[in-house]
């Protein structure tokens, strides 16, 4: 295994190394995992919340028409088309008064895994074979002796973004504890809820 250089540092509150506790929560369980839509800019027009995957806004008559947003607890992946295809932005915990991708989101999914104490292993070469290196926090690749080496993954705990450039710069992918795939060449795990509303 080699060792890895890290960038801005986690972003996470790790609490413990047993994954098998359960996730930190600093919010009221009653505001937990929420995501407000709004039909314009600035938190303005028609709303809707939901604390669940939506798979097809239509249904909600809301498709093609978010500007603006607000996530309480867990990031929010939202996608281009319905049944969560065509990844276009991950959402964080905060306020977003314009969104990326403008009347654009047809279906949005909540990021369930545990989040306080994520781990990811890149390998040298696909099916997981030739060298290969566990990271536990956001890492910058380009600083170490990994970059544009890994191509493949296995996700052991929480969700991790992977960015095909330094600065989570470039093409992205979503990386969950339930899939494997290819990678990018820099990762960071999506950050656990640390205020409330
Ligand atoms: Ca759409």
């Amino acid at each position: 295994m080699q060792s890895v250089s890290h960038g801005a540092g986690p972003l996470f509150y790790t609490v413990s190394s047993l994954s098998t506790l359960p996730p930190v929560r600093l919010i009221p369980p009653d505001t937990m995992n929420k995501i407000i839509v709004y039909e314009h800019c600035n938190f303005q027009g028609l709303s809707r919340e939901f604390t669940s995957n939506v798979s097809n806004l239509i249904d909600h008559s809301f498709n093609d028409c978010i500007s603006s947003l607000k996530i309480i607890g867990n990031p929010w992946v939202v996608y281009r088309h319905v049944n969560f295809k065509d990844i276009l932005a991950v959402y964080e915990e905060g306020e977003y008064s314009a969104v990326q991708h403008n009347d654009t989101i047809s279906s949005m999914e909540l990021v369930t895994e545990d989040l306080t104490d994520p781990q990811i292993t890149l390998y040298e070469h696909v099916n997981y074979g030739g060298q290969k290196i566990v990271v536990n926090c956001e890492t910058s690749l380009c600083s170490g002796s990994f970059n544009d080496l890994a191509s493949s993954h296995k996700v052991q705990r929480g969700a991790w973004i992977l960015y095909e450039h330094a600065n989570r710069g470039g093409a992205f992918m979503v990386a969950r504890a339930s899939h494997l795939s290819q990678v990018g060449v820099e990762m960071f795990p999506l950050s656990v809820p640390t205020t409330g509303f």
